[in-house]
This record gives structure tokens, sequence and C-alpha cells, in this order.
């Protein structure tokens, strides 16, 4: 498939995955679903990309839903049938694919962007990086996981107060709050998650994606549901090359090389 919409450069073992749409802060269309889709199956299917970078051109990381677009394609059937279509199995996607996915927010991630962003498992942001529950200035509520994520992340207070407000949150309070991984320097902000994505592209990807399994299940899970989980995946972990090879390594007093299996 050609991309009109994103970017996708496969480089060092990791998937840098552009949202390409500058001029619209890069909403989403239908269209750009289908190709950070099929940039996804892409990197499902080839053991050599072992992380994914997501990040926007531009200014602005993404801006929710294109409400230009959305209006034009208008079938009276309302948002429910796009959210399961489009929306939600993007947000599933990014949390329980295989590798590990930064996301490097450049600017804006407001609405249904906002929700995207949350789905990477390590988000850095650059300093003049914002996240913004926009929805209610135009009289919806969060989606695309937003009201999962948001209180898990941050407590129901500071997340009910930004869906009902839709404050601009900095990317520095964000990260105060525990929401984001870390505040980068705006021009250091490709550099840094370049350079992490191709740490995480060397580690043992395998257990990276067992540790996405266990985190997903925690959130719903018993104590001892999940101490029973820890203990399954454990198990397969140690059946693992990378575990020979991390044992094996730190005993021979070498950094390991990890194959990902
Ligand atoms: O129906 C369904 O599919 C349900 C799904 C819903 C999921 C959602 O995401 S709902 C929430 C949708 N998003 C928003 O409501 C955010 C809309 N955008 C904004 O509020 C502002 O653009 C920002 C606060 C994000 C940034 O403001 P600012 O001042 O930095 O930029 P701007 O001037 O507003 O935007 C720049 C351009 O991008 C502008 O185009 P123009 O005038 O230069 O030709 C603007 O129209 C366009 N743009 C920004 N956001 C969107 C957009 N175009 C289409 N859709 C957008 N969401």
């Amino acid at each position: 498939m050609a991309y009109e919409t994103i970017l996708c450069n496969v480089a060092d073992g990791v998937a840098t995955i552009t949202l390409n749409r500058p001029d619209r802060l890069n909403a989403l269309t239908h269209q750009m679903f289908d190709e950070l889709q099929d940039a996804l199956s892409k990197v499902e299917s080839d053991p050599a990309q072992r992380a994914v970078v997501l990040t926007g051109a531009g200014r602005g990381f993404c801006a929710g839903a294109d409400l230009k677009a959305a209006l034009e394609a208008e079938d009276g059937e309302g948002p429910e049938n796009d959210l399961e279509t489009h929306y939600n199995p993007l947000v599933k996607r990014l949390q329980t694919i295989d590798v590990p996915v930064i996301g490097a927010i450049n600017g804006v991630a407001a609405g249904a962007g906002c929700s995207v962003a949350l789905s990477c498992d390590i988000v850095l942001a650059g300093r003049s990086a914002s996240f913004l529950q926009a929805f209610a200035r135009i009289g919806l509520i969060p989606d695309a996981g937003s009201t999962w994520m948001m209180p898990r992340l941050i407590g129901r207070a500071r997340a009910k107060g930004l869906a009902m407000l839709a404050d601009n949150l900095p990317a520095e309070t964000a990260a105060d709050w525990g929401m984001i991984w870390k505040v980068v320097d705006d021009d250091a902000l490709q550099a840094e998650a370049g350079t992490l994505a191709r740490n995480l592209a060397q580690g043992p990807t395998a257990v990276f994606a067992k540790m996405k399994h266990a985190f997903n299940a925690s959130m719903d899970n018993s104590l001892d549901d999940q101490l029973a989980l820890e203990a399954k995946l454990q198990n397969e972990a140690a059946q693992s090359h990378d575990y020979k090879e991390g044992v094996d390594a730190f005993l021979e007093k070498r950094p390991a090389v990890f194959k990902g299996n």
C-alpha cells in the first residue's frame, strides 16, 4: 500500500511512523487509519522490526477526528460505528502489538489524538507539546479509550477535570502527574525517541510483548489472577533464548546480545 497520510521509515530495527497531514494538525481520517493499520501489520509480519516510534509532522501530534472529513462523510449513524471500526481497533492494536511503541509527541495531542498518544507504551513529549481532552468543546464525551486510560494514569479527579473543563494540559504537567514518561526539549525529541527505540529494538522483544500482556491484564485482574499470570508468563520467558543469553552475559560480565526470542 502506498501511503498518502502517513510516512513510514524502517531503520535499525525501528519503524518510525509519522502522521502526515500537518495542515490539519494530523487529524485522523479513515484513510489514515487504514494506512496506520497497514504499517503496523508490516511491523508484526517482519521480525526485524522490533520497535515503533509514532510521531506527527509539523507543529501538532494529532488533533483527533478530522471534523471536516467527518462532516462531509456524515451518514446519519453518529460516531459509534466509526469508533468501533476505526478508532478502537487502532487504540487496541497500539496497546497490544508485540513490540514496544514509543510516542514522540511533538505538539498538541487533542481528542482521540490524546487517546492515541496515551496508547503508546512509552510517551516522550516535546516541551511545547500538550494534551487536550477537546471533546467537551464540541459536545462529545472522551472516547477511543480516554475514559479508561485517563483515570488509571492520573486518577479520577484529574481525569474528570480535564474532560469537563477541556483545559490544555502542558507536557511538563502531564509528566509531573505521571501521565507520560518524560519531557525533553523540542529540538531533542526525535533524536531521543530514536535512541530509545533503537535501544529497545536490541532488547528481549518477546519478553517486552509478555510485559505488555501482563500490564494490560493487570488493569482488571485481582492480585491472585495477576500473580498466576506472572508465573505463567515468567515460565515462558525462562524458556527463551534471551533469558539464557541475559544470564550468560551477566555471568561473563559482557553486554547481552538479545535476538528478540
Ligand atoms: O465521529 C467520530 O468519528 C467520533 C470520534 C471522535 C474522536 C475525536 O477526536 S472528537 C475531537 C476532535 N478534535 C477536536 O475537537 C480538536 C479540534 N482542534 C482544535 O481544537 C484546535 O485545532 C487545537 C486546540 C487542537 C489546536 O489549536 P490551534 O489554534 O493551535 O490550531 P488551529 O488553527 O485550530 O488548527 C490549525 C488547522 O488545523 C486549522 O485549519 P485552517 O483553518 O488553518 O485551514 C484547523 O481547522 C485544522 N484542524 C485542527 N484540528 C482539526 C482540524 N481540521 C479538522 N479536524 C480537526 N480535528
